[in-house]
């Protein structure tokens, strides 16, 4: 075996939101990749639209620095369980990871999960205690926590040996003594260089492990992995073999590596580097590209199964086909297997209707994130409520547990209980800091768990932060009443004035603004009282002498509750979808008609009756 000592091969793991990107940021401004005047702003590596728009992390990405004349490449992942697939699947480029762990919260639920991951694979981690600029951070307690964490999950008495570094990612800082003055993360790059074992090379003939797919319309498909054997060069003729055993041949037309935000050209690059190539027409993540004198397939990378599932559509509704690009079954089907190339932990399955897929991811923001990438790419769909997968495991019904947290104040706890025990949780841990804020954390099935962000958020006027992290498979512990009020149902097609809307008020919250067109079975509002009613929201006052329009300013309506994407997909049940097009976000009755929908409840009332 051979080392390649002028690289090194990083992941920056963490639980959400405890300063990855912001650390990546500090490694790229350090080592000066920009020039001394260009504005490059914060959380450069969080590109994507939707990424700036929620300041989360969605796809892990490829950076590098140099530093004393090492290349550290480096690999953002994002923090959202939701997300976790992602950074299953990337780990495997890494010899190395950085463990961010914030100096107020400590150890998290995803935390632990990507810990675990990155101990199987044999990285070996440097704890980065972050935030320690933050006013009441409680470094050594986290420090002690983080050590138990090691102690559960070490795979081996080496793995509990961890260096630790105290840092500020926002203000570029860190120390290996808390008592230490630095003006830079230096400290931070020397431990990499010292600690993190430098990339093992085999040498033979060319071998490397697909682990990310990007795309651009000139270049087509680019593949990105790590060398682990040999050499790449472009023209190069190379195989590439795929999950079903197919072998093919392709000749490599570039060969890319990292360095700050540019992928940089290269003529070649050798096993224990990170490269995208290019030239490959049909390569998914997990394929080994390989020399045809030698095609020896790498391990497949396999990456957790998904815990949630939802249909995906055609849209049916009256209004189909006026606000999407794209609206046809093949072009909705070809677009989420396409999905697939990509998205490892996603899984789609055509149904026993043509017009409807399965869908199944590891959350709903999971899926929700896909809902919104497509609704802005011009897709028009329809989607049904979010539901856990069940499976039979030994002829036992079983189901999917997840481990909840909850960070908020003390005059929740009893709240929170309340509701959570509805939905089948049960308390696990408390801890109060003796400032009025607590930290609870539960065990509650994922079908109890959706839908439950829409509450948390008003329960705790906004005072909560929550986290989920997948658990295992537990039996079944049967259905979860939900609690949710009826709908106010549109009884017409037409566009809704105030009139009407003040009619619907008297009934309950509206979601709609006057003049917004509406069509019979749409929902337009949540009624105060449990079952669904239908409702004229198109109804003009009965006119008189007076026109109309006038009288009806005089009316004062309520500002109507808009409901988000995610909104939307957590209110609806199942006998409802919600209507998404690149314009709108509708909610519907499966059955638009009330003869519809009352024939059908009278007919589960004969048969619950049977
Ligand atoms: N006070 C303080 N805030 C920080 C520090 N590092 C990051 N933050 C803030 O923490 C928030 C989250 O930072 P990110 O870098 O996006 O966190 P992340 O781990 O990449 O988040 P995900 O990718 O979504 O999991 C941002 O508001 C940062 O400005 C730090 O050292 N000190
Ligand atoms: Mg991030």
């Amino acid at each position: 075996m051979n080392y390649r000592s002028d690289i090194r091969n990083i992941a920056i793991i963490a639980h959400v939101d405890h300063g990855k990107t912001t650390l990546v940021d500090a490694m790229l401004k350090q080592s000066r990749v920009f020039r001394d005047n260009q504005k490059v702003g914060e959380l450069i590596m969080d590109q994507g639209v939707l990424e700036r728009e929620k300041g989360i992390t969605i796809l892990a990405k490829n950076t590098a620095v140099v530093y004393r004349g090492v290349k550290i490449n480096i690999i953002d992942t994002p923090g959202h369980a939701d997300f976790s697939g992602e950074v299953e699947r990337v780990i495997s480029m890494a010899d190395g990871c950085l463990l961010l762990v914030d100096s107020i919260e400590g150890p998290m639920p995803q935390t632990k999960f990507v810990l675990r991951k990155a101990l199987e694979r044999g990285l070996k981690p440097i704890v980065v205690i972050n935030k320690i600029d933050r006013q009441n951070s409680r470094i050594a307690e986290v420090l002690r926590l983080i050590q138990d964490l090691f102690l559960e999950l070490a795979t081996s008495a080496d793995q509990l040996d961890f260096p630790v570094i105290y840092a500020s990612a926002r203000e570029g800082m860190a120390v290996t003594e808390l008592s230490m003055k630095s003006k830079d993360i230096t400290p931070l790059f020397e431990c990499i260089l010292e600690k993190v074992p430098p990339p093992q090379i085999e040498s033979g003939p060319f071998q490397m492990l697909v682990s990310n797919l990007d795309y651009e319309s000139h270049k087509g498909k680019i593949a990105i992995g790590r060398i682990w054997r040999g050499k790449v060069a472009t023209h190069d003729p190379v195989v590439n073999m795929s999950a079903d055993g197919s072998i093919t041949r392709y000749e490599i037309s570039e060969v890319f590596t990292y360095l700050g935000l540019k992928r940089l050209e290269v003529a070649e690059a050798e096993a224990g580097d990170i490269v995208a190539v290019t030239g490959l027409e049909k390569v998914s993540i997990g394929d080994t590209i390989a020399n045809p004198e030698r095609p020896e397939a790498l391990p497949r990378i396999e990456v957790g199964e998904p815990t949630v599932e939802m249909t995906f559509g055609v849209n049916t509704s009256p209004f189909a086909g006026r606000e999407g690009r794209f609206s046809a079954t093949r072009q909705l089907r070809e677009r989420l297997y396409k999905e697939l190339e990509t998205n490892l932990s996603l899984r789609v399955q055509d149904t026993d209707s043509p017009d409807i897929f399965l869908v199944r991811g590891r959350g709903e923001l999971h899926l929700a994130i896909l809902i919104e990438t497509m609704r802005r790419e011009g897709y028009e769909f329809e989607v049904s409520k979010p539901e856990a997968i069940t499976k039979v495991i030994d002829g036992e019904l079983m189901e999917p547990m997840e481990v909840l947290t909850l960070d908020t104040k003390d005059e929740y706890i009893g709240v929170l209980t309340e509701m959570l025990s509805k939905r089948q949780a049960q308390l696990t841990d408390m801890r109060n800091d003796g400032h009025d804020n607590v930290h609870l954390e539960f065990r509650v099935p994922t079908k109890g768990l959706i839908g439950f962000r829409n509450s948390f958020i008003p329960a705790t006027r906004g005072e909560g932060v929550m986290n989920t992290t997948f658990l295992d498979y537990q039996p079944w512990r049967g259905d979860i009443v939900s609690t949710r009020n009826g709908a106010l149902v549109a009884s017409e097609q037409g566009i809704a004035v105030t009139y009407g809307l003040n009619n619907a008020q008297g009934r309950g919250l509206t979601f709609i603004e006057p003049s917004t067109p509406a069509y019979e079975g749409m929902i337009v509002g949540l009624n105060s009282r449990p079952q669904d009613i239908a409702i004229n929201v198109c109804k003009e006052k009965k006119k008189t002498n007076v026109r109309s329009s006038t009288s009806d300013i005089a009316v004062r309506l309520t500002p109507p509750v808009k409901l988000s994407l995610e909104q939307a997909i957590d209110f609806i049940n199942k006998d409802e979808l919600v209507e998404v097009t690149p314009e709108n976000i509708r909610l519907r009755k499966k059955l638009l008609t009330q003869a519809q929908r009352l024939r059908s409840i009278s007919l589960s009332r004969r048969s619950t009756k049977a």
